[in-house]
């Protein structure tokens, strides 16, 4: 079987940014045919030039083909705070994504991404592939309902899939803000609810839905991070054990809002089926604003399910460490 031709539409963060070394280290498995990134967990900037000195180490020592990376303008309704949102910029500065020959790859095609917009290249890439694509949303969906409300069917029904992290179903969220949230949302769907809305519930597009239902079974543990020393003459596993590294005091420093490897466990059920079981369900999302859920994911009152949203649940925690080891074990 040939790859399977994949966007990953990130918002940056740590575990984003895993997520796409994740996908570029199967390139038996799936194509990244483009990059999408959105300014909301991070400072676009920042985590478009992350984005775009991975390609080129994967360029230069895999031949991976370059891919078009593209900054999308929307901005949140409820901005990230800006402690987690400045993590890209430390990415960005790794020595392992800063090794010159590498550099020069990215500076040569930087400019004319720069210039792309990240909806319409979204739209652009799915309905002018020949190949269905799988789409992997590891940040808010505003760029997804951004492409249906604009391009309906004709979009959709080029989509293989789109694989979402976002949402708490049968768990509480992550959104704790004193006064303001009850802590039933989650980040991505809370950045902007409408979005969300109008992709969990759009009929035409088939969306797999990694939940902290489901999230909640990989946290980014100092067990785990420990074992990539085992690896590090890997460039790929020092980036990925370098951005895992920054993140195990979460969960020291707020006991129960720790760090996950959420949007990791996403890109990875791209490549790997036997990571989750999934269910049929029907959501509706929160979007009151200022209320104190704006933003929850709920099963539907009628509970009928239509038939395209699925949400992820049992993920194997154990074959996802080990899978994700094994994949930056390449270069
Ligand atoms: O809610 C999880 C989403 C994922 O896409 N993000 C982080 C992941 O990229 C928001 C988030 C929740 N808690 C966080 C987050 C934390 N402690 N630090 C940074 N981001
Ligand atoms: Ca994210």
């Amino acid at each position: 079987m040939p790859p399977k031709p994949v966007i990953i539409d990130h918002d940056g963060g740590h575990d984003d940014l895993v997520a796409l070394a994740l996908l570029l280290g199967n390139p038996e498995s799936v194509k990244v045919i483009g990059c999408i990134v959105t300014d909301a967990d991070c400072f676009v900037e920042h985590a478009f030039n992350v984005s775009g000195k991975l390609m080129a180490m994967m360029h230069a020592r895999e031949a991976t083909e370059l891919f078009p990376i593209a900054k999308t303008t929307f901005k949140g309704v409820n901005p990230f705070p800006s402690e987690w949102r400045w993590n890209t910029k430390n990415m960005e500065d790794l020595p392992c994504v800063n090794i010159p020959e590498h550099l020069a790859i990215w500076e040569a095609v930087r400019s004319e991404n720069d210039r792309l917009v990240g909806e319409e290249v979204m739209a652009q890439l799915v309905m002018s592939s020949p190949e269905k694509v799988i789409i992997c949303v590891t940040g808010p969906l505003s760029c997804v309902a951004w492409c249906i409300e604009k391009y309906g069917k004709e979009f959709c029904k080029n989509v293989e899939e789109c694989i979402i992290m976002g949402g708490a179903v049968d768990v509480k969220g992550n959104v704790f803000i004193d006064g303001r949230t009850d802590g039933s949302a989650e980040w991505n769907i809370f950045w902007d609810p409408a979005a969300a809305k109008t992709v969990l519930t759009c009929p035409h597009l088939k969306t797999i839905i990694f939940s902290l239902d489901s999230t909640n079974s990989v946290p980014v543990t100092s067990e785990v991070v420990q074992k990539y020393g085992a690896q590090n003459n890997y460039l790929l596993s020092q980036f990925v054990g370098s951005a895992w590294a920054s993140c195990t005091h979460y969960e020291l420093m707020r006991p129960g809002d720790g760090y996950y490897a959420w949007d990791v466990l996403t890109a990875a059920y791209a490549i790997e089926r036997r990571l989750a079981e999934v269910e049929a369900v029907s959501l509706e999302v929160v979007v009151d604003a200022n209320a104190p859920n704006e933003g929850q994911t709920r099963r539907a009152a009628n509970g009928i399910a239509l038939g395209n949203t699925y949400l992820a649940k049992n993920a194997n925690a154990e074959i996802f460490y080990r899978m994700v080891m094994e994949s930056v074990r390449r270069c």
